[in-house]
């Protein structure tokens, strides 16, 4: 094979590798502060991120002690739409509730 096709057969063999790759995951985060009342980041948990009483408890009480923690891995839009969900949660009830989301 001439130096050129074999580049364009790597080149490919390149794309297809990408093409079948699992999507990236990116955990959602939430972060502590001193005004957003526990019983609505456990409304959010519930509502947001689909926890049970118990868990979305758990996970906030973590938050408030630790100042951040983890509610969920998701695909890249997802994770975006789960931030935009508490963002806009926090704007209409006035909290200052904080989501971020970092790739794993
Ligand atoms: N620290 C808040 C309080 O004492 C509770 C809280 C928990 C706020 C988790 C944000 O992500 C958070 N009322």
């Amino acid at each position: 094979m001439s130096d050129n096709a074999s580049k364009l057969s790597e080149g490919l063999e390149q794309k297809v590798r990408q093409e079948i790759r699992e999507p990236s995951l990116y955990k959602v985060i939430l972060l502590n502060d001193d005004y957003t009342t526990m019983d609505f980041v456990v409304h959010v948990l519930e509502t947001v991120f689909r926890k049970q009483l118990g868990e979305a408890t758990r996970i906030m009480l973590n938050v408030h002690k630790k100042g951040s923690g983890l509610c969920g891995v998701y695909t890249r839009e997802i994770a975006e739409s789960k931030v935009a969900a508490v963002r806009d949660l926090a704007v209409k009830n006035a909290f200052p509730l904080k989501c971020i989301m970092e790739k794993e």
